[in-house]
């Protein structure tokens, strides 16, 4: 993966400009400074290697050399998506899936930001806000993805077990280029239609745990338990407790796992 085969391949797609890096701390500071500095809508920033890949509040996210996709999409909403962009996590998260459905696999989300394959988690999002006063200038949408077997960091610094594309595949994946163009297409399709309940449909069908009982950690609030049932319009979760009580979870850092 280089950046003139990276161009080579996305030529069909309308992005909105391209920075590739051999090496970076997190694909995601450099695409924040180049949305502040005015990036166009469908910019990506991605990297080879990130030395300070991030997770949620500031988890470290492993990105070894020439083993993942790392890269970060810059997006300025339009009035008519302005409305709907409690769903971007979904839409990154329904796209990394669709993506690995090609490939013959099974994914499934594990709400909000992960996508796991045979419940193990292969690709992460994590999303940050460039603001203007108090609207949204920007987003950047970051996505790990794992590709090669080298890219899964030690079991001792993971909360939940890992995997990867070449692991689930259990053969060489597609080029990396190849993996991203199919993420970018179904993004842009899928954000065409955000808006819609068939998007919401589809998000809710990807959803891993859905009928079982699941277990939320939201801060340091106590643990919430209930049945995962599905999707609120504004892309919350939404469970049901052991005493039939609706709970909706709204997004922030929650954690999801099945419940013992
Ligand atoms: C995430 O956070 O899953 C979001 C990951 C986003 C990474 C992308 S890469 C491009 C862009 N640039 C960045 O700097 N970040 C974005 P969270 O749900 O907080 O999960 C973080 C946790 O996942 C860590 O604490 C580890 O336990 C685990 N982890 C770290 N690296 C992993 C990997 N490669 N595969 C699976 N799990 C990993």
């Amino acid at each position: 993966m280089n950046e003139h085969t990276i161009k080579k391949t996305l030529s069909k797609l309308n992005i909105g400009g391209l920075r590739y890096f051999d090496s970076i701390g997190s694909t995601n500071d450099e695409a924040l400074a180049w949305a502040a500095d005015g990036a166009k809508d469908l910019s990506i920033v991605i990297a080879d290697e990130q030395t300070q890949g991030r997770g949620r509040l500031n988890r470290k996210w492993f990105t070894p050399k020439g083993t993942a996709l790392a890269f970060s999409l810059i997006l300025r909403p339009s009035s008519t998506l302005r409305p709907h962009l409690s769903r971007t996590v979904g839409l990154a998260a329904l796209s990394i899936a669709e993506s690995f459905s090609k490939l013959g696999l099974a994914p499934l989300i594990k709400w909000p930001n992960d996508i796991l394959l045979n419940n193990k988690k292969t690709a992460g999002i994590l999303i940050e806000t460039v603001w203007s006063g108090e609207d949204v200038d920007s987003l950047v949408i970051g996505m790990g993805i794992n590709v090669y077997k080298a890219s899964i960091p030690p079991a001792d610094v993971l909360q939940f077990p890992a995997t990867s594309l070449e692991d689930e595949l259990a053969k060489e994946p597609p080029a990396r280029e190849e993996i991203l163009f199919s993420i970018l297409e179904k993004f842009i399709q899928w954000r065409e239609r955000m808006g819609t309940n068939e998007f919401i449909t589809a998000w809710e069908e990807t959803l891993a745990f859905r009928g079982q009982q699941v277990q939320i950690h939201a801060g340091g609030e106590a643990p919430i338990t209930g049945e995962l049932l599905g999707l609120e319009s504004d892309g919350s979760l939404h469970l049901r407790d052991i005493h039939d009580k609706s709970i909706i979870v709204r997004f922030g850092d929650v954690s999801l796992r099945p419940a013992a």
